[in-house]
């Protein structure tokens, strides 16, 4: 039998061997959850929405005065290189800038390194059979912290938040859950954005409303654009999701997949809608036709 190769990470600069690759236990990522990280993918060969994810990534360590200690050109090669040493086409990449080592207090002023991590791999959320079926979701007991608690536009290290709805997820048998702010707006899953459609109008709650300002989504927006779908960007209740005529979930790992209950209310006809199928196939075109090549230009290695 042939040994997949292994995997190359990319940690401070250097490639390591996955089953070597490892990270001080003094790590504030590790000890606190200090840190942030992106998760992008590459379809056909080609980074999408590079330069989109490095901007929130830049934007997330700003907000947490976290210096990366690379460039952005430097890191955008970096993840081209991680990419082409896997010698993977389409693939998921995990690009994690944590706080570094320190010691055993908090104050990220003791570590002066932060540490790069660039994991390449492949990803499958979901079963290809939801696609097909679409999801049945609930709403969870946890809230999302408000904007202004832990702003979840922060993509951090520190996703207890989201583990604890996932577990109220897998304790009800659900692959996935909506999650409302402390208003009682449903703001989005546990890893993924919310959208609806009613009326042939797509709506999905604004970043005001204590969202991660999901990539996937924008590119949604600016598909339904030009697709003719008019969007707005609106708060949305638990009432609104069960009345939709569609609803879908979009992310990075997710794609775009249809949602046809929610709380036991079937959503719609009780299948994966139409302008659902439509986004997801305009989706799909323009992943595959997009993006920054990983193996055709030469790559500058740090
Ligand atoms: N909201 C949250 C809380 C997320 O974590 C999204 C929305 C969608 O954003 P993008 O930019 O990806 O369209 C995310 C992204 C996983 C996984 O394993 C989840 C994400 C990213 C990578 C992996 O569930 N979430």
């Amino acid at each position: 039998m042939e040994h997949a190769a292994e995997r190359l990470i990319f940690i401070n600069g250097e490639l390591i061997p996955a089953s070597k690759a490892s990270v001080s236990v003094f790590d504030h990522g590790f000890l606190y959850g200090d840190g942030i990280f992106e998760g992008i993918r590459v379809y056909s060969g080609r980074v999408f929405k590079l330069e989109e994810h490095l901007e929130r990534l830049y934007d997330s360590a700003k907000a947490l005065l976290l210096q990366i200690p690379y460039t952005p050109t430097e890191l955008r090669e970096a993840v081209r290189y991680t990419v082409r040493e896997n010698g993977l086409q389409d693939a998921y990449i995990r690009l994690v800038i944590s706080r570094g080592p320190g010691d055993l207090g908090l104050d990220p002023t003791r570590c002066p390194h932060p540490t790069v991590i660039i994991i390449v791999d492949t990803i499958r959320l979901y079963p290809e059979s939801l696609y097909q079926s679409g999801m049945e979701l609930a709403s969870v007991s946890i809230r999302r912290p408000g904007t202004d608690v832990l702003n979840p536009a922060v993509k951090s290290l520190n996703y207890l938040n989201s583990v604890l709805a996932k577990i109220e997820a897998n304790l009800r048998g659900l692959s996935e859950v909506l999650i409302l702010n402390q208003f009682g707006q449903v703001v989005e899953g546990t890893g993924d954005n919310v959208f609806l459609v009613k009326g042939g109008t797509l709506y999905t709650p604004p970043t005001y409303s204590g969202i991660l300002n999901g990539i996937t989504r924008q590119v949604v927006l600016d598909l339904a654009r030009t697709e003719g779908i008019l969007s707005q960007e609106v708060p949305i209740t638990l009432h609104d999701v069960y009345t939709a005529d569609e609803c879908f979930l979009t992310g990075t790992a997710a794609e775009v997949i249809g949602v046809v209950s929610c709380d036991g209310r079937q959503i719609g006809t009780g299948k994966v809608g139409l302008v659902t199928r439509q986004i997801r196939d305009a989706f799909f075109t323009y992943a595959r036709s997009e993006g920054l090549p990983v193996y055709t230009e030469d790559t500058l290695r740090i």
